[in-house]
Formats: structure tokens, C-alpha cells, sequence
């Protein structure tokens, strides 16, 4: 069981996608409010909305040619790093100095007992599927990071699964890992989306395929595949050193580290189509552009 958002003229709707491929519009108009009141009624999310299918709305058209947007409005989204042995190897190399790959802090936060947690970004600077992710302007070498993201309560228990994509500068933190919240966080950095799978109905997250793929001017220049089956960590493990004298807010989304990472002669362009995809979760994409070119590409489409 799916939940997303989309839009219908100057209206957003709560909907869920149905184990039978049909999607279903909801009363309610946020995932949030709709988990708290699964839980005055003792029963999970995938069963309260199952058995109010038959008095919602059925949309007549397949969920994905909707106009998707963000599945919830995230107050916070957190991320976890070099939680992938691919992740350690890349911030080894974009570390390098002279090209001279040695032991660094990233070896060390992979055994460590505490994992490496960051803010990635805020409500406003999380942009939701088909919409464009900026580029920062003064870095030469961007990608996109494919994520499974966590979507947490306030008492941080994982309410679902949904797709992330944690943009990073690889020369602004291989120059110096204190520039971290500059190579992760700018305008538009982070997408999320589109659905929310209900964690109740998610056998096994450490057995999800990933996969991303890149477009420019129609041709695939990146092809990347792994699995959830290779994260070091467990995944409650990362929510309880972000819940550690922390607040966590109703719809915090956690992305869990990358296992992905484009070859490393690759930068992102303006004009790249990024699709990360999640077996059983659901594909996200999203195109590339400068941030100083956004309200222009705006007012063309
Ligand atoms: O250490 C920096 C960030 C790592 C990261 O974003 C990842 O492993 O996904
Ligand atoms: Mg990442």
C-alpha cells in the first residue's frame, strides 16, 4: 500500500495506491494525520485506509500519470553517510590529496559505533517528482545520491518507505569535509518521492534493488545498480542516534546513505534527467539545472 500526493487544478489530494494497481483519493489531506488516526482506531495505516477503499474516490486514471508531487511536506530531512562501502571509496578518492588514496576519517565512521548523521534539508528546499534539483553554480563535479528514505513519526518508529536523492558537491567537501553543509544543502538539493509505501507492508528493506540512471539529450550516461542488502548498518540503528536528545518532528524523512555513485569522471549538467529507482518503492525523476537558471526554466514550462 502506496500514499502519495498530487495535484488536480489549484487542489492537492492524499491518495492511496491499492495493492490491486488502483488508486483511491482520501478524505484526509496529509500522511501524517492519517497514521495518528490509524492509530485512535488500533489498527495500522494499510488497514485503516483498505477498509475505507470502497467509500473513497476512485481515480480512473494509473497514479503515475497524476500530477505527483512530494508525497508529504518534510520539516527536516536527515541523512546518514559512508553507510555503503561504495560511499567510502568515493569519499576516499575525492579526498585524495595528489591523487594519493590513504586511511581517512570516512574508513573510521564506517567501523565506527556511531554513525555519521547530517541535516540535508528543510521543507523548502525539498522538491517532490518532476520537479527541477539545482546545481550550485561554483562546483565542478555534482551528482545525485539514491536513497531509500525513512519517513518517521515524532517517536521517530518508521511509518513508511519512500525514494531520495541527497544532491552532493564532490569537489566543495573533498576540499574539506568542514564545507559539508555547503556540498549537501542549497536551494532545492533534495528530492523525495513520490509514494510513501507503508512500512507494515514492506517484508524486507534490506532486499530492495536500486538502481539510477541519468539522461543527457535522450542518451543513458549512467546505468548504476545495487541493493539495501549491502547497508552496514541496521536501519534502526541510524534512527536511534537521530532520535539521541534530539526532537524529531511528525514526517522527518531519514535517507539512509548512497550505495550509488556515478563514475568518477561524471558531473551532473543542467539539463540531465536523473531516475533513481527502488523495487517496491517507486521511481523518482528529476531534472538538473543551475540554481541562478531556475526562474527561468520556470516560467518556460
Ligand atoms: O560523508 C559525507 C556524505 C556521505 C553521504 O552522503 C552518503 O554516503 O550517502
Ligand atoms: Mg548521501
Amino acid at each position: 500500500m502506496y500514499i502519495f500526493r498530487y495535484r488536480e487544478g489549484m487542489n492537492l489530494y492524499l491518495a492511496a495506491l491499492a495493492e490491486d494497481g488502483v488508486a483511491y483519493r482520501l478524505e484526509t489531506h496529509d500522511l501524517m494525520t492519517l497514521v495518528w488516526l490509524a492509530r485512535e482506531t488500533g489498527e495500522t495505516t494499510a488497514d485503516f485506509v483498505r477498509s475505507r477503499l470502497r467509500e473513497s474516490l476512485r481515480i480512473d486514471v494509473p497514479a503515475h500519470s497524476l500530477d505527483l508531487t512530494a508525497p508529504l511536506d518534510a520539516p527536516e530531512v536527515w541523512a546518514a553517510g559512508v553507510t555503503y562501502q561504495r560511499s567510502r571509496e568515493a569519499r576516499n578518492f575525492e579526498a585524495a590529496e595528489d591523487g594519493k588514496v590513504t586511511e581517512t576519517f570516512y574508513d573510521k565512521v564506517y567501523d565506527a559505533e556511531r554513525p555519521e548523521l547530517f541535516m540535508k534539508s528543510t521543507a523548502a528546499r525539498t522538491v517532490g517528482p518532476g520537479d527541477f534539483v539545482c546545481l550550485r553554480s561554483d562546483s565542478a563535479w555534482q551528482v545525485p545520491e539514491a536513497e531509500l528514505g525513512l519517513v518517521l513519526d515524532r517517536m521517530g518508529a518508521i511509518v513508511g518507505y519512500t525514494v531520495g536523492n541527497d544532491m552532493s558537491c564532490r569537489d566543495i567537501e573533498g576540499q574539506n569535509p568542514l564545507y559539508l553543509p555547503q556540498a549537501k544543502i542549497w536551494r532545492r538539493s533534495c528530492a523525495i518521492g513520490p509514494y510513501v509505501r507503508l512500512a507494515e507492508t514492506v517484508t524486507d528493506p534490506y532486499a530492495l534493488g536500486i538502481a539510477c540512471r541519468i539522461y543527457r539529450g535522450g542518451l543513458k550516461v549512467v546505468d548504476e545498480k545495487a541493493n539495501t542488502s549491502q547497508l552496514k548498518r541496521r536501519l534502526d540503528e541510524l534512527v536511534h542516534f537521530l532520535k539521541r536528545d534530539n526532537e524529531v518532528f511528525d514526517g522527518t524523512v531519514l535517507l539512509t546513505g548512497t550505495c550509488l555513485v556515478p563514475p568518477n569522471q561524471f558531473t551532473l549538467l543542467s539539463g540531465d534527467r536523473i531516475e533513481i529507482e527502488i523495487e517496491g518503492i517507486g521511481t523518482l525523476a528529476n531534472t538538473a539545472v543551475y540554481a541562478d537558471e531556475l526562474e527561468h526554466e520556470l516560467a518556460r514550462n
